[in-house]
């Protein structure tokens, strides 16, 4: 067996296995319909070539495959794939090596295209020249490559509208502060931070505005950067941060996502923190239900949700039809979040679609 067929192998045993686990976990809806008025194409099946396969092939790479954020995007753009007949391809691209072994192998496979949340922004410049090399068509999705000059790339991108949704989280943190009484002098921030990368400081940039405006004093935001953007990296940043501030009574946790805010909680709760003493409120939902679905409640308060049925599903759709029609996709989509708790949050994500 070829090295390229062990390559292939293993990633199917790896999507198997996550299709799995996605399966357990509960899978997403279908997708909920389009506004009326939205253009739509009609469903074909197995629309005929480009490519010498004769069948249309995208790829769909994400950085953390692990994260439920990205399995719903995958579960979403196979709904899409499913729909119109095209092949998905989805490949778990953990570092710029994985990423370029993906890219050729997406090539041999036919693809003409692929959506992708890099790993590292700046990979931007190499994986477009890969791209242009094989004459193929990329869209990023969550995370916006930049180039060697530090600004962004020019390729089409859909992310979240961090900056809102950061400062929806600070006046939430701000809102429920006030509803459980606690004094500012008591009460410190826990800002897990991830500067790195553009969208995650302009969510907690924007939520460190929104708590600030609100009267929270900002020498007591503290800002933890974590090495990694999981729940151990921002369990480690918290950890840390708490051991340095002993005094203080309640603490605020927000970051960039829901894993650095679970990170952040659970270091309180080693610190001896009851949830009545921690207001988090993350960004996400796929991460947020498990932990609003345990028995008591915890310090995870709200979360902002955001939509992966957009990133997974219409992304795919846009390449797909870039591939097909020619049509270009918009360069600069941003979606909105709203805010849930542990009452709203299933009912929400029912209501759209995100949830059986
Ligand atoms: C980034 C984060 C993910 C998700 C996504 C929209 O890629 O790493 O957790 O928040 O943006």
């Amino acid at each position: 067996m070829g090295i390229r067929n062990a390559g292939w192998l293993a990633w199917a045993a790896l999507t198997t296995l996550i299709a799995v686990c996605v399966t357990l976990a509960g899978c997403p809806k279908a997708p909920p319909q389009p506004p009326a008025g939205t253009a739509v194409p009609s469903p074909t099946v197995a629309a005929p070539k480009p490519g010498e396969t004769g069948r249309i092939v995208i790829g769909f790479l994400v950085k953390q495959p692990e994260e439920p954020w990205f399995q719903n995007e995958w579960e979403f753009a196979q709904q899409c794939a499913d729909k119109y007949g095209f092949e998905l391809k989805k490949i778990g691209t953990t570092d710029g090596e994985k990423v370029m072994t993906a890219i050729d192998n997406l090539a041999t496979a036919g693809a003409q295209g692929f959506v992708i949340c890099t790993p590292d922004v700046k990979l931007g410049p190499a994986i477009i020249a890969k791209a242009q090399q094989y004459k193929m068509k990329v869209f990023t999705v969550d995370d916006q490559f930049v180039g060697p000059d530090g600004k962004f790339m020019d390729a089409p991108y859909m992310g979240i509208s961090a900056g809102d949704i950061g400062r929806q989280v600070g006046e939430a943190c701000a809102a429920e502060m006030r509803k459980r009484g606690w004094k500012p002098e008591d009460t410190s921030a826990l800002c897990v931070t991830y500067d790195q990368l553009n969208t995650a400081k302009e969510r907690t940039d924007g939520g460190t505005a929104a708590l600030t405006k609100a009267g929270f004093p900002a020498d007591r935001i503290y800002r933890a950067p974590e090495k990694t953007t999981d729940v151990d990296g921002a369990f480690q940043a918290g950890d840390t941060m708490l051991t340095q501030h002993p005094k203080v009574k309640h603490w605020i946790v927000f970051s960039m996502n829901d894993e650095g805010v679970l990170g952040g909680v659970r270091a309180t709760e080693q610190h001896g923190f009851k949830p009545a003493d921690v207001i988090g409120v993350g960004i996400g939902g796929t991460s947020a239900i498990a932990e609003f679905d345990k028995k008591e409640p915890t310090g995870f308060f709200a979360t902002c949700l955001i939509d992966p049925y957009r990133h997974g599903y219409e992304t795919a759709e846009l390449m797909y039809r870039w591939i097909k029609d020619g049509v270009e996709p918009p360069q600069d989509t941003r979606t909105k979040g709203t805010i849930v708790t542990r009452e709203t949050c299933r009912k929400v994500m029912k209501e759209r679609g995100l949830l059986d």
